[in-house]
């Protein structure tokens, strides 16, 4: 009995810690271990009936940075997740793509957004140990690669 009672904690906190990066109802917000353009992962979000991510207040900011402050990948020293902001209809007037509605939060690292060349409009969060840079925005071109971070949709 003791040793499955053992087994069983084991078993629920391991799955604590992996269910960082997989996007279920225990969570509110999700990392899945994966890669994808701008696109992809609104549709790797969507797909689930999740978002990317709406970080609409300091409050949501913060609640991302220390989970993803929690993630295996974050012992490289960088790590960039997309969220759902973008200007893709309109330079300069960002957007979520979760509801439509504007940017009004926001924690642009300094001189963001730059829409450098002419061609960056989706929005990334940015860690990088090295550059002393704690999850501030940046703005990149869309079709880049990046890992991502999923909300769940009120039900
Ligand atoms: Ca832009």
């Amino acid at each position: 009995m003791k040793l499955f009672q053992v087994l069983a904690v084991t078993l629920f906190l391991t799955g604590m810690v992996a269910c960082q990066e997989k996007c279920d109802k225990n969570n509110k917000f999700c990392f899945p271990n994966a890669v994808q353009t701008w696109n992809g992962a609104v549709e790797y979000c969507t797909r689930n009936g999740w978002m990317l991510a709406v970080v609409n207040s300091e409050a949501k900011q913060k609640k991302i940075e220390s989970l993803a402050n929690k993630l295996d990948a974050v012992k490289s020293g960088k790590v960039e997740l997309w969220i759902g902001a973008n200007d893709l209809n309109k330079e300069g007037h960002f957007v979520w793509n979760g509801n439509g509605k504007p940017v009004a939060y926001s924690k642009w690292l300094p001189g963001k957004p730059d829409n450098k060349n002419g061609k960056e409009h989706c929005v990334h969060l940015w860690y990088e140990k090295a550059k002393n840079l704690n999850w501030g925005w940046n703005d990149v071109v869309c079709s880049s690669k990046r890992r991502f971070v999923c909300e769940r949709k009120k039900l």
